[in-house]
């Protein structure tokens, strides 16, 4: 579907989060298509979603979403080889790594401690791509921080709390940036609602699980991360 003429309204969904949000995700960062940061300028970590139901929604419609993220760095591997970096699709080149990621989390005890994760704000894409007729469905999460190192590796957690709009194809590339950046100021209008920020301080975010034991409502199976 190509993108309508219309002006964007500047924020997206009910004032309280609605079903089926939250929907919590977890992953490893994996490479994605080599083209986020390189082609668009706006990087998106991608987490696997091939064989995933998102919070037993395996019928979540593609599209774009906002929410939190966090990172966990301790699972980046010490030595990152293009071998160690799993990738979400077959067909992507291996992308440039820096190699002090390991000795940098070493000298930081704060990212591994669960009462100091930080939370980000995030925009998120699910699906095909459309301007890029991608054939593998995939999620690629932008995080509204600026990072002085990639993170490949790291395990992500999100909580998917709003729907934004569906994804388009475009008649430019141009066009697809002017977008994806309106979703970003959407994204922080949405989020900055009451209702919306006490998902910040959310278990699932510091790494835990859900109260009852099960991902419940909105909770997602990872096959890194199956819950009895
Ligand atoms: P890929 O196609 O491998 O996903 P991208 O060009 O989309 O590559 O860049 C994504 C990578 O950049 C992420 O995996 C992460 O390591 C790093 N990165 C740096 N800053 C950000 C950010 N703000 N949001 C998401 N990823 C980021
Ligand atoms: N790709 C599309 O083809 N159509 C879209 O409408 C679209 N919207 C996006 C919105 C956001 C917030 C983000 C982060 C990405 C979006 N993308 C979209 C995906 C973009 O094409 C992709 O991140 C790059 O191709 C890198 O894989
Ligand atoms: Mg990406």
């Amino acid at each position: 579907m190509s993108r309508p003429n219309v002006p964007r309204d500047p924020i997206a969904g009910p004032d309280t989060v609605q079903p089926p949000f939250p929907l919590k995700l977890r992953g490893p960062v994996v490479k994605g298509f080599g083209r986020g940061s390189r082609d668009l300028g706006i990087p998106t970590a991608n987490i696997p979603l091939t064989g995933l139901s998102i919070g037993g929604h395996d019928d979540l419609e593609s599209g774009i979403y906002y929410g939190y993220a966090s990172l966990d760095h301790s699972t980046i591997p010490a030595l990152t080889t293009p071998s160690s970096v799993p990738s979400a699709t077959n067909d992507v080149a291996v992308p440039e790594h820096s190699s002090n990621h390991a000795v940098a989390d070493l000298e930081d005890p704060a990212s591994t401690s669960s009462e100091d994760v930080q939370v980000y704000p995030t925009v998120l894409s699910i699906g095909y791509n459309p301007y890029y007729k991608n054939t593998q469905r995939s999620i690629e999460i932008h995080i509204l921080h600026s990072f002085e190192q990639d993170f490949y590796g790291a395990t992500l957690s999100l909580v998917i709390l709003g729907h934004i709009r569906p994804e388009y194809d475009y008649v430019s590339k141009e066009a697809l940036v002017e977008d994806i950046r309106e979703d970003i100021r959407v994204a922080q209008r949405s989020l900055a609602r009451r209702a919306y920020e006490a998902w910040r301080g959310d278990e699932w975010l510091k790494g835990g699980r859900e109260r009852d034991g099960k991902a419940g409502q909105g909770g997602v199976l990872t096959k890194s991360e199956v819950i009895p």
